[in-house]
Formats: structure tokens, C-alpha cells, sequence
């Protein structure tokens, strides 16, 4: 497989500095190295900018960055719909805005091949939020919302060229919601497992669900790890923690499972912010967990049960 990596320096969605070192900390804690000792092919595309900044306004006050992010969007529509073409492209975050943009040009890509884009969304939020509904005015509690088309973006968000259905949208992880993202998202057919459904079924049984609609479906399946999805305990590196999250197993095993289905096609690697990191254990668990949905496992899996 030829992996993309794909530099996103973006930290305007986030309310503290520092995601913007994001893609150095993943590469400095091996991520290309790792792919190739899988046997992967690694272009590393390097670190993306955005250079006009458009002159984007919106009614609500709270709103930070607006123009900031607006660019992004736009850049990483075209970047993800181009870098699709051939390949598996890993974007590294920066903060979860970014995915407003990725999602958006690979869903343009979806549609071209005729295959359905699914998204795996791995947060302990919902990021469901638009633009008159945020009250942190954080534009990383927004992608999902606009991805998925949910009004109240036109006008000052780029275009969205194809909406992802909500119904191809599975959360997991989820345990910090806001009042409003709550009410919306309950009206939509996005499956939202927070951890306590982790905690009554586990990991496998929620994934496997979702894994065989998509496989019946021949989709492509874009899968978007947000570092909070994680135990602050194994992943402090982040500026918005949150406690009782995935731990190091759940999260590795479901990458390993997203591995053994064949299924996913793109990954985004976001909210990693090192200076908030211990000895760069959190980015070094990042690329643990990607060298698990790229194929490295422990032992081969048994051929006959056990
Ligand atoms: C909160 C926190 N829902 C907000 N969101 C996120 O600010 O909109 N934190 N995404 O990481
Ligand atoms: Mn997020
Ligand atoms: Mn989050
Ligand atoms: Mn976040």
C-alpha cells in the first residue's frame, strides 16, 4: 500500500496552541519508518499551508478563526480528493476542523469511484455543532454538522460538494456532548455509541456491526481518531481531555479489527498536541495504533478456533 502522509499544521479550530506541531511530533515518533517496516510504500507530502484567507463573517460572536478555517476547508477538499486518487492517506493533525475539509474531498472522491463513503468517528465528542449553535465557538466541535450537511453552514463554509448520509456515520467513544449537539444529532440516523455502550458490549461488537453495513455496502471508510477518544491516562497530550475514555486495548483492537476487514481507505490523526505530551508518549501511541490498522499484530491470527 502507498500511505500519504499528509502535514496539517491547523490549530485555529482548538482553543490552545500548540496542534499545530502535530504532524512533527508523529513523524518525529516514527510514523513513516513503522509504515515501511510493514512493508508500506511512504510519501510523505509534507506539511500543508493555507495562504488567502477569505473575508468570512458569521452572526454569532463566539465564533474564533472563521476566516482561518474557511481556508483550510478549502485546501483540504481539494487535497483529500486529490491525494485519494491512488493510495491511503493519513492526515496529520492539527485539531478536528480539519476533517470538515478531508471528509468533504473524499466524499467527492466516493462518488466518483461509486463506492459510499462511511465514516468511523472516534471522539469523546459528537462534534455536531454548526456555526449558530457553538458556544465555545470552537470550529473543531463542527465538522461532523457540516460534513453530513446539516444546515446552517451555506454561506460561509466552502460548498459542501456531497454531504456524507448520517446514516453512514458510527461514533464510538463518545462521553462529552453539548446540550444542542444532543437534541440535533438525536434526529439524524448516525449510530452514537458513548462509552457506556462500550463499557455493556464492548469495542467488537459495536465495530463489527458497523463493519459488515459498510462491507455489504462495498463503501470506502474514512476512520477519524481524535486523540480525547483515548484514557487521558494513556493519551495526556490533548487540550480537551475527557475522563473515562478508550483504553489501550479498545483502541488497538479496534484498529486491528478495522485491519482484518480490508475496509478503510483514509485516516485522519487529530488534536495531538505535544507540548501537552509526556516524553512523546501520546504521538508514539498514535503511531502504535496506525501501525495496528496498517497490519502489525502480535501473533498470526489462529487459522482454526482455539
Ligand atoms: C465542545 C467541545 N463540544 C465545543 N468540543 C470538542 O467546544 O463545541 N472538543 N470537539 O474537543
Ligand atoms: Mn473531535
Ligand atoms: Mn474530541
Ligand atoms: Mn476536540
Amino acid at each position: 500500500m502507498l500511505c500519504k502522509l499528509i502535514g496539517v499544521p491547523l490549530q485555529d479550530g482548538a482553543p490552545r496552541l500548540g496542534c499545530e506541531m502535530g504532524p512533527s511530533a508523529l513523524r518525529t515518533a516514527g510514523l513513516a519508518d513503522t509504515l515501511i517496516s510493514l512493508g508500506h510504500r511512504v510519501a510523505d507530502l509534507g506539511n500543508f499551508t493555507i495562504t488567502d484567507v477569505p473575508d468570512a463573517r458569521h452572526a454569532n460572536p463566539a465564533i474564533r478563526q472563521l476566516p482561518e478555517i474557511v481556508a483550510w476547508i478549502k485546501l483540504l477538499q481539494e487535497t483529500a480528493y486529490n491525494a485519494s486518487a491512488d493510495g491511503f492517506p493519513i492526515f496529520m493533525g492539527g485539531d478536528h476542523a480539519l476533517s470538515a475539509g478531508t471528509v468533504a474531498g473524499l466524499s467527492r472522491r466516493s462518488v466518483e469511484l461509486g463506492r459510499p463513503l462511511y465514516v468511523l468517528w472516534l471522539d469523546a465528542h459528537t462534534d455536531f455543532h454548526t456555526l449558530d449553535t457553538t458556544e465555545s465557538g470552537n470550529l473543531h466541535g463542527t465538522p461532523v454538522a457540516y460534513f453530513t450537511g446539516r444546515d446552517g453552514f451555506q454561506n460561509t463554509f466552502p460548498p459542501l460538494t456531497v454531504p456524507v448520509p448520517t446514516s453512514r456515520v458510527c461514533m464510538i467513544g463518545i462521553r462529552s456532548v453539548d446540550p444542542e449537539e444532543q437534541a440535533a444529532i438525536r434526529k439524524t440516523e448516525a449510530t452514537v455509541h458513548d462509552m457506556r455502550m462500550i463499557d455493556e458490549h464492548g469495542v467488537a461488537t459495536l465495530l463489527r456491526a458497523f463493519l459488515d453495513r459498510v462491507k455489504a455496502d462495498n463503501g470506502m471508510l474514512h476512520v477519524s481518531l481524535d486523540v480525547d477518544f483515548l484514557d487521558p491516562s494513556i493519551a495526556p497530550a490533548v487540550g480537551t481531555s475527557v475522563p473515562g475514555g478508550a483504553t489501550f486495548r479498545e483502541a488497538h483492537l479496534i484498529m486491528e479489527m478495522l485491519h482484518d476487514s480490508g475496509l478503510a481507505t483514509s485516516l485522519d490523526l487529530v488534536e495531538l498536541n505535544p507540548f501537552l505530551d509526556e516524553r512523546g508518549r501520546t504521538a508514539t501511541l498514535l503511531v502504535d495504533l496506525t501501525a495496528s490498522l496498517m497490519g502489525r499484530k502480535v501473533m498470526d491470527r489462529p487459522t482454526r478456533s482455539f
